[in-house]
């Protein structure tokens, strides 16, 4: 009797394309139907779409480390385009210290210091927004102005120059992905906003008391070298705006079209949280990353060879029907606990509570002031070859009486 090894499900469709960016539903619908990893001939690696595989691959940083980059570049053949994040791109035992440095700095009780100044600057946002007519864009003036009104301020950088944050961190989600038509439209600009992110990284830069700062502490401590320190907030400015940025835009679109999900949270502004976490789900702001197999890995039967990227569609596995009831439905009555929207394992989101402190005070200003989040014109997608979101959400905020 012979056995064969059972053939890898291949498929050619390029998951960077804008077909693809502009709806990747049924891309990822046939990715997890074809099994549990699949071929893709467009870019010569591997990917998996089921949230059992996703999550099992996530946690394994033995066997699918992060240290050869988390883009399709293979960095054990190809040159980082920067120096490598010490977070991200690292695996035990030199991702720890940094990570060990970093956790407590955005931990929930950490963060509590920062909660009535971030509730009361969005009820001011809000306010200005409300006063600025009905019909807003809803990412220019709420998701985008929050984020980049509070987080680089509890970093501790300068006004001067914030502007580059967004492109900077939109070039950067794109370099994970191919060299395609996105990064060669940010590609002439980079060395602009590169620079001025790179210069905010220097201790002289920061506040006293900001995050940045307090990464400077730990270097003087000895938790971490002062080689580490600016590299360490560089992840906090690299990592911590267009990611809540496009968190934000979800609950603002899904607040759009699910008015009775609208009607939910004002009746019970508590769920503010519950409904980050189901947008954060639903939407999946960062979409996929990479990882290598260190060794061949058997996966559901099928072997990753040794060597080799694998994409993890993390926006695929939060919709898997194997695991989530109605997947593609908003829904605040579902408990979104064990999505992969913020990852799984040792690089979890180390800043996924500053999001979520972000959103509340977000949502809440928005729920005492605003009855009706209405659509009022066509929305048009962003494309990023790693983030999924808005572009543009015009719509018509009816205030509360
Ligand atoms: C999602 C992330 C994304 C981009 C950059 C970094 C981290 C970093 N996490 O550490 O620089």
């Amino acid at each position: 009797m012979t056995t064969t090894a059972p053939a890898i499900p291949v498929n050619h469709v390029d998951p960077f394309s804008p077909e693809v960016l502009e709806d990747p539903l049924p891309f990822q619908h046939a990715l997890r139907e074809a099994g549990p990893v699949v071929h893709l001939a467009q870019h010569d690696v591997y990917a998996m779409g089921r949230y059992e595989h996703v999550r099992a691959a996530l946690v394994d940083w033995q066997r699918f480390p992060s240290g050869a980059g988390v883009g399709l570049a293979n960095w054990r053949y190809e040159k980082p385009w920067r120096p490598p994040s010490l977070l991200l791109e690292t695996d035990p035992p030199h991702h720890d210290a940094p990570r060990a440095v970093l956790a407590p700095i955005l931990s929930p009780r950490a963060l509590r210091r920062l909660r009535e100044q971030w509730c009361t600057e969005a009820e001011t946002l809000v306010d200005e927004v409300l006063a600025s007519g009905p019909e807003v864009d809803a990412m220019s003036t709420l998701a985008e102005a929050f984020p980049l009104r509070v987080f680089p301020d509890a970093v501790g950088i300068p006004r001067e120059g914030r502007e580059h944050l967004l492109p900077y961190g939109d070039h950067l989600f794109n370099a994970f992905g191919p060299e395609n038509a996105l990064v060669a439209k940010g590609a002439p600009t980079l060395p602009e906003h590169a620079g001025w992110v790179n210069a905010q990284c220097a201790r002289d830069r920061l506040a006293e008391g900001g995050f940045g700062a307090q990464i400077w502490a730990a270097a003087d401590r000895g938790d971490i070298t002062p080689e580490q320190a600016p590299l360490v907030v560089r992840s906090l400015l690299s990592a911590g705006v267009d990611t809540t940025v496009h968190g934000l835009g979800a609950c603002l679109s899904a607040m759009a079209t699910h008015p009775e999900q609208w009607a939910r949270l004002r009746a019970q502004p508590g769920l503010a949280r519950v409904a980050f976490d189901e947008a954060v789900r639903w939407e999946s702001p960062v979409q996929t990353f990479f990882r290598i197999a260190d060794v061949d890995v058997s996966v559901g039967g099928t072997v990753v060879p040794e060597g080799r990227k694998i994409l993890m569609f993390l926006g695929s596995a939060n919709h898997d029907p194997r695991r989530w009831d109605a997947p593609d439905v908003f829904d605040l009555d579902r408990d979104p606990s064990g999505h992969v929207g913020f990852g799984m394992g040792l690089h979890q989101c180390v800043g996924q509570h500053v999001a979520r402190l972000e959103a509340e005070a977000l949502l809440t200003a928005l729920a005492r002031r605003v009855e009706r989040i209405a659509p009022a014109g066509t929305p048009r997608r962003h494309h990023n070859n790693t983030m999924r979101g808005w572009e543009s959400l015009p719509v018509r905020l009816v205030p509360a009486v």
